[in-house]
């Protein structure tokens, strides 16, 4: 499994058992890197011979898209690349840009929401394409064995979840610090 930047690293931060034995070994470009290259790190990892499946935001998918495709002399990989699509960097809303006062500048400048085809460019690339629209299409969808390039897209209603989470999560991490400061002091 490989994560992409953003927020698929920080969902599996935030979402993923604590201190668990994790069945597959995570890979991440974060700190190396941005969200360039993703795919074709993921596409590296999957050359050694073993399926590999990655999880990126849709600027990630689009940034690096063209590494879907395989150079006529290379060999085939078992490569799944699953999007989050929440249109666009919904990270922003997290940081100072996503504050009331940037309404009006937020989705243009920050958000930049685009318009790729996604099933489009999978198939021009030679790629399977698959849109799952329920959490038992996407447990479906994670039970078949990953053969060859796909991809699988999810799109996310905008409803400021992630930011809401977060919020709740350091809020909640603020107060236990203060609470173990006043006891110290
Ligand atoms: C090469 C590169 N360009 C720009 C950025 C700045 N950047 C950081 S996160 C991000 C948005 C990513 O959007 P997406 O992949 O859709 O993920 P989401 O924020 O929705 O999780 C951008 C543009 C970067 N990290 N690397």
């Amino acid at each position: 499994v490989m994560l992409g930047s953003s927020m698929a690293a920080r969902h599996a931060d935030l979402a993923g058992p604590v201190g668990a034995e994790l069945a597959a070994v995570v890979h991440a470009n974060r700190g190396l890197a941005g969200i360039d290259g993703t795919i074709a790190t993921a596409t590296g990892l999957a050359l050694r011979g073993r399926p590999m499946r990655v999880l990126v935001g849709d600027l990630t998918f689009q940034h690096d898209a063209t590494s879907l495709i395989r150079g006529t002399l290379e060999e085939e990989v078992d490569l799944q690349v699953v999007v989050l699509d929440d249109h666009g960097g919904s990270i922003f809303a997290m940081l100072e840009h996503g504050q009331e006062k940037y309404r009006g500048v937020f989705d243009r400048y920050f958000r930049t929401p685009q318009s790729l085809d996604m099933a489009a460019m999978a198939r021009a690339a030679g790629a399977q394409y698959q849109q799952v629209r329920t959490v038992g299409e996407l447990r479906a969808q994670l039970a078949q064995p990953v053969r060859g390039r796909s991809v699988v897209r999810i799109e996310l209603a905008d409803d400021g979840g992630a930011s809401r989470l977060a919020a709740q999560v350091t809020s909640a991490v603020e107060s236990v610090v203060a609470q173990e400061l006043q006891h110290g002091g």
